[in-house]
C-alpha cells in the first residue's frame, strides 16, 4: 500500500526548499513531471490488487492537485519576497540625477554682458562666418595691408560661384560695420561672439577665442569717455584694487588706438584693443564726423576668465577636460 500521507510530506518539504524559479522548475520535474514521483504512483494504480485501486487512484489524483496548488502558492511567495526586497524598496528617495554647470567661458562672458547692460549697453550678436569686406575692407585693412598679418585668417573654401569670399571672422569688429548699416547714433552696443585665428596656441592665445566688441557713437564723445568707460568695467569686474595700464596700439580703423593690460602673475596680460573710431568708417556710414565721434574696443573673454579664476593657461578651457571643468560647478547660479 503506497503511503500518501509520507509521500505528501516528503514533497512539501522539498518544496519548501526550492528557493527561486530553478528550483521550483525541477521540483515540479521530480514530483509532477512525466517520470516524476507522483505520476509514477498515479501509473501504478492499475497494478494495484482491484480493491486497493479506487482508493488509491482518488488519493493520489487529490494529492496531485493540492501539490499542483501548493507549487503555485510557493511562486507567488517567492516573487513577493522579490518584489518586498530591499532591491526594490520604494521607500527610498530617487537618486538625484548629476547636475552640469555653466562652461566657465560662458559664466564670464554672461557677466561682462550683465556689467556693460547695468552700464546701458544693447546686447547684439553677428555671424561667425563673414564676408571679407567687412572683416577687412571696410575695416580699413585693404588686401596686402601689413595689418592682415595680425589676423591670420581661416578662409571658408571658394565654392567656385565667383561670389564674394568668406571666412571665419577673427574679430568682432567687422559688426561695427554692420551695425552702423542700420542704427543711427546715439549708439551703445556691444557685440560678444566667437573668432577664429589661424595661429599656435600657447598660454594666453587659442586659436578660437570670444570677443566682445564695444561700439559707442554719439556727439562730443572723447578719448576720456573710452577711458572711463573701459576702467569703470575693469574696476566692476575684478575689483577697485586692479592695476591696469594704456598703451598706444596700432588698428587701423581707430584713430588714436590702445590696448588696455591689467596685471597679472607679476606680468601684464592685455585684455583689450581699442580706440576712437576712425572718422573715415564714420563718414563711411553717412554721418558727419565733425559731428559724430566715438570709441570702439574688442575685449578677449578668456583673458578676462583667466584673471578672474586664476586659470594659467587658455588652453583649458577647450580641452573638454571634466576634471577642470568641474571646478567651476561652485560658480553654479553665478551667470
Ligand atoms: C582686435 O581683435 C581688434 N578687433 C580689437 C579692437 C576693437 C581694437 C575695436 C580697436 C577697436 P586684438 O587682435 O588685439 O584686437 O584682440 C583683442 C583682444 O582679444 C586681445 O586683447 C585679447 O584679449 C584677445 N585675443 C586676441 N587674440 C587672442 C588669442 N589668440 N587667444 C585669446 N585671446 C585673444
Amino acid at each position: 500500500m503506497v503511503d500518501l500521507a509520507a509521500l505528501e510530506a516528503e514533497a512539501r518539504e522539498s518544496l519548501a526548499e526550492a528557493g527561486d524559479e530553478a528550483g521550483l522548475e525541477s521540483w515540479r520535474i521530480d514530483w509532477l513531471g512525466r517520470r516524476g514521483r507522483l505520476t509514477s504512483v498515479l501509473r501504478g494504480v492499475r497494478d494495484l490488487p482491484a480493491d486497493e485501486r479506487p482508493a488509491v487512484g482518488a488519493g493520489a489524483n487529490r494529492l496531485k492537485s493540492v501539490l499542483e496548488e501548493a507549487v503555485t502558492a510557493r511562486q507567488l511567495e517567492l516573487l513577493a519576497a522579490v518584489s518586498d526586497g530591499p532591491a526594490l524598496d520604494v521607500s527610498l528617495p530617487g537618486r538625484r540625477p548629476p547636475l552640469g554647470s555653466l562652461h566657465p567661458i560662458t559664466l564670464t562672458r554672461r557677466m561682462m554682458e550683465r556689467t556693460f547692460r547695468d552700464m546701458g549697453f544693447d546686447v547684439v550678436e553677428g555671424p561667425d562666418v563673414e564676408l571679407e569686406e567687412y572683416n577687412f575692407d571696410r575695416l580699413r585693412i585693404p588686401a596686402g595691408h601689413p595689418a592682415r598679418d595680425m589676423w591670420d585668417t581661416i578662409w571658408v573654401a571658394d565654392d567656385g560661384s565667383g561670389g564674394p569670399r568668406q571666412l571665419l571672422r577673427t574679430h568682432t569688429s567687422p559688426m561695427q560695420i554692420r551695425y552702423l548699416e542700420r542704427r543711427q547714433p546715439p549708439i551703445r552696443v556691444i557685440v560678444p561672439g566667437t573668432c577664429y585665428r589661424y595661429e599656435a596656441t600657447d598660454a594666453t592665445h587659442e586659436w578660437m577665442l570670444t570677443q566682445i566688441e564695444g561700439l559707442v557713437i554719439d556727439e562730443d564723445l572723447s578719448f576720456a569717455h573710452l577711458k572711463g568707460t573701459l576702467e569703470a568695467f575693469v574696476r566692476r569686474v575684478f575689483g577697485p584694487d586692479i592695476e591696469t595700464r594704456f598703451r598706444c596700439d596700432y588698428f587701423p580703423f581707430v584713430e588714436p588706438g590702445a590696448e588696455l593690460g591689467v596685471r597679472w602673475q607679476g606680468d601684464w596680460l592685455e585684455v583689450l584693443g581699442c580706440g576712437m573710431v576712425h572718422p573715415e568708417i564714420i563718414a563711411d556710414a553717412g554721418l558727419d564726423p565733425d559731428r559724430f565721434t566715438g570709441f570702439a574696443f574688442g575685449m578677449g573673454v578668456e583673458r578676462v576668465a583667466m584673471l578672474r579664476y586664476g586659470v594659467r593657461d587658455i588652453r583649458h578651457f577647450y580641452r573638454n577636460d571634466v576634471r577642470f571643468l568641474r571646478e567651476f560647478d561652485q560658480f553654479r547660479g553665478t551667470a
